[in-house]
Formats: C-alpha cells, structure tokens, sequence
C-alpha cells in the first residue's frame, strides 16, 4: 500500500479520498489554491502545499506543480479526483515518469478509451452494442451520406475527441448533414486538437443508463450495476439513482456484463463508468467511457457496499480486485441530488460568498459528501457543487420520501440553492413513476417558466 497519497483536487472529493485513505491507513496530503486557504478539507489532511493562485489553470491544473508538491511531501502517488486532471493522459504518463502512482487508468488505456472512434471499435469487437454509424472517423462526405441514408435520418455528428455533450450537432436531412459535418471538423480541431469526426443514428427520446465498473492489474474487471442519470440540464447532472428504474433484470445484467467485457479487453486498472442510452424497448448502445471516478459515484456504494475509492487506491497500489463478480449483489435503492450554489429562479445563476447557516439532515439511510459548513466562504473560481446528498432506502419510494424529508432538515442560507428544485423534483409525479428521459427536466423547466410568467 502507498504511503502518502497527494490529492490533486479540491472540495467534496478531496474531503472523499481523505476519508478513504485514513480507513487505508494512509497519509493524505492535500493541494490548494489561495482562494482555497481556508478549504475546510485541508484541515483533515496531514499536509497541504499551496499550487498558485485563485485560477485553475494556474493552480490545480498546473502539472509541474503537483509533481513537485508530491516529490516535498514524500507522496508515492496522486489521486486525481474528477474533472481537472484527472483524463489528462498526459498528467498520467508525467506521473510514471516520476515514478509516482497515478490513481488510475495507463495513459495508454486513458487514449485508447478517452477517443470515441477507438473506443466504438474496442466495443464492437467487445460485444458492447453500440449505435450504427460510421465504422471510423469520416474520411469523404459521400460516404458519411451514404452510411446516412442506410441507417436512416435523424443522426449525430460527433467530436472523436469530445465528452460530455461538446462537439455534438444533429442533422435531419443529407443537407444538414453535409453542412455540419465541415462545422463539426473545424469545431473539434479548435477545441481538441483532433478534427475526427463520426456519425452515428440519433437517438430522440432517450434515458441515460452507466455502468460502473473497475478493474485490476491482474486482469479481472467487475462491474458494480448501473446508475440513471436521466435528469440532467445542460449536460449537468442534477439527480442520480441506482438501479435504473424498470429495467428488465435479463437486459441489466447482459449491458453490465457487456461493460465490464470492454474494460477487461481494454486491460484496463482503475475505476470506469460505460455511459448508454437506452430507448423505449429497453436496447442499449453505448456512448463513450469515462476514465475517472464520478460525481455520482456514492449511489452505487449505498447499493452495492462497495467503497469505490478505497478499491481504486488498491487497484492502483497493485492489490488485486479484493471482490468478484458473483460476490457482488444489488441491495434496495440510492437517490444523488447535487447540491449547487446556484439560484434555480435565476436560470441557475452561480452564487459565491459566505455560508451563514448550514444545517445538515441526518437519519437511516442519509449520507452527505460535502465540504462546505457555516462559516465556509464559497470561492467564485470553480464548479458551485457543495455537496451531494444521497440517501438509500429498500425500495425506490421509500428512497424518495427519504429524500423528501432530507430536503426538508437540510438549511443552507443566505445563498439560494438547488435544494428548492430537489424538493420539487421529489415531488413531481413524473420522476416519481420514473417516466422520464433525458430533456425531461428542462422541458419541465421550461413549463414552469410559462406557468409563473402567466401569473
Ligand atoms: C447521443 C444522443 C442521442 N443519440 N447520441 C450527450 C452527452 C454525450 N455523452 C452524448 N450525448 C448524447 N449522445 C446519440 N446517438 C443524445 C445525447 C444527449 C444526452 C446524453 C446523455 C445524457 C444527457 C443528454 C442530453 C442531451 C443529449
């Protein structure tokens, strides 16, 4: 085992390794920025190293810094958290360089799954099913148009290289298609550095479905089931649950195995989700793989009991997948929503300043992952996530009436957040029959506007 991990990150997730390397037995050492000096987190650290100012770029994104702030401290590896570095496959091969340990992925698996045209074909020789398209990057514009016209219009033009919903664009007729297939090109090379672009059937009405899975040096990879991440707006995720809701169990359990094939192929070491969409008849084809730990990890821990980020730092120390895949069960349902400093009545403007009050919720089944706490000034610099709340319950309403009284305890002032449009969220008959998809809540939004602007 390591150790000292350095964790390249900040807030809630930092808070989240340092809790998993203390029941590890390990020495965390924290990172900030000068608008992060008083970060909560740090203080759970053994040690902290200031990397730069306020921004990002010059702070927890600056590579050379966090190699020397881990070569200081005596850190024999980086946990990267999510977002920042941490699918930078550069900052991966650094840290080998180094002969530091970086909490995930080879660079070389990093490249392999982190491009999408790569990753569609590692899928298909894998048995994940995936949208028809075509088979590589687009080399003529005819043969897009041909590949088109057989699987039928509407279809997507996509960024190789993108993630996430950047470098998307939808085309419904062959005219469109040949438009934006030259945009989506010149886009992808600006923003990537990569001008491959792809097309794929377009899918409407679609519901969001990811597997988690993680995988060993020894060449075992298990899959930990699946999260719905339907409710997003954006592209920003608002509500995450486990299981998805109504899926057929012969269905699950095929697309999970089918996951979990893919990154054993990819020979891959560290933590993945496998993100689908899944159309009305329950079929599945695969959307692109994250190399990282996620956000909205925590719900499938309260499902499976299996702390994802502990198994991480093993893998990565070298210790084989301490569970297989018959061990692991589905016990009841979890329920994520984010909890963003953001005004949902001000098209989700994002507040900073001082947290007055912050009063948490407790009880069985509550967990909260957040670093902020009274007196805590939320810096204007990063993401306006403060915490997560995630509650488990045996069943999917006993989860939400959960949530419901949860949202209730739960005071943060004077800051508006999110936790009005939770409690909302809870209480629409829609989410509660689970009869969503992925534009359900921005089309929910929507209305609501019309509603108040008539009033
Ligand atoms: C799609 C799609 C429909 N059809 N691909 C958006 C994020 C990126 N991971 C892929 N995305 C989509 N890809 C096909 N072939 C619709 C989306 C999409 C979406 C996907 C998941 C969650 C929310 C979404 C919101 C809008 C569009």
């Amino acid at each position: 085992m390591f150790k000292r991990i350095l964790i390249a990150n900040r807030g809630e997730i930092a808070l989240r390794v340092i809790r998993a390397c203390r029941e590890l037995g390990v020495s965390p050492v924290c990172v900030y920025s000068v608008a992060d000096r008083d970060g909560p987190w740090i203080e759970q650290a053994d040690e902290a190293v200031c990397i730069g100012p306020a921004a990002s770029k010059e702070s927890y994104l600056r590579i050379e810094r966090l190699i020397a702030a881990a070569e200081v401290t005596g850190a024999d590896a980086i946990h990267p958290g999510y977002g920042f570095l941490s699918e930078n496959a550069s900052f991966a091969g650094v840290c080998r360089d180094c002969n530091i340990t970086f909490i995930g992925p080879s660079p070389e698996a990093m490249n392999l799954l982190g491009d999408k045209v790569n990753c569609k074909r590692l899928a298909r020789q894998s048995g994940t099913p995936v949208f028809p398209g075509t088979e590589g990057g687009i080399e003529d514009i005819d043969e897009a148009a041909k590949v088109a016209n057989e699987i039928g219009y509407p279809v997507i033009i996509k960024a190789s290289a993108g993630g996430g919903g950047r470098g998307m664009r939808v085309a419904r007729s062959e005219a469109e298609l040949r438009e934006n297939v030259e945009k989506a090109r010149q886009e992808a090379l600006a923003a990537f550095g990569n001008g491959t672009v792809y097309v794929e059937k377009y899918l409407e009405n679609a519901r969001h479905f990811e597997v988690q899975t993680i995988g060993d040096n020894h060449g075992n990879a298990v899959h930990l089931f699946e999260r719905d991440c339907s409710s997003q707006r954006r592209h920003q995720k608002l509500v995450e649950e486990a299981p998805s809701p109504g899926v057929d169990p012969a269905k699950r359990m095929r697309v999970c195995e089918s996951a979990a094939e893919l990154i054993r192929s990819a020979k891959y070491c560290g933590a993945a989700t496998v993100e689908f969409l899944m159309d009305k008849k329950q079929d599945f084809y695969m959307l692109e793989v994250n190399t990282r730990v996620q956000v909205e990890h925590p719900v499938t821990e309260m499902i499976t009991g299996v702390d994802i980020v502990q198994t991480q730092i093993r893998v990565a120390a070298g210790e084989p997948l301490p569970m297989q895949q018959q061990d692991i069960k589905v016990n009841g349902h979890a329920i994520e929503v984010r909890i963003n400093a953001e005004d949902p009545d001000k098209n989700f403007m994002p507040q900073a300043g001082l947290i007055e009050t912050f009063v948490a919720p407790g009880g069985p089944g509550v967990r909260l992952d957040s670093h902020a706490r009274a007196g805590y000034r939320i810096p204007p610099n990063y993401d306006s996530m403060i915490g997560k709340l995630i509650v488990h319950g045996p069943t999917r309403a006993a989860a939400i009436a959960r949530m419901r009284q949860a949202l209730n305890e739960f005071k943060i002032g004077p800051l508006p957040t999110t936790i009005s449009l939770h409690k909302r969220i809870m209480d629409n008959t829609e989410f509660q029959n689970a009869d969503f998809d992925i534009h359900w809540v921005e089309r929910w939004l929507k209305s609501n506007d019309h509603s108040s602007a008539a009033v």
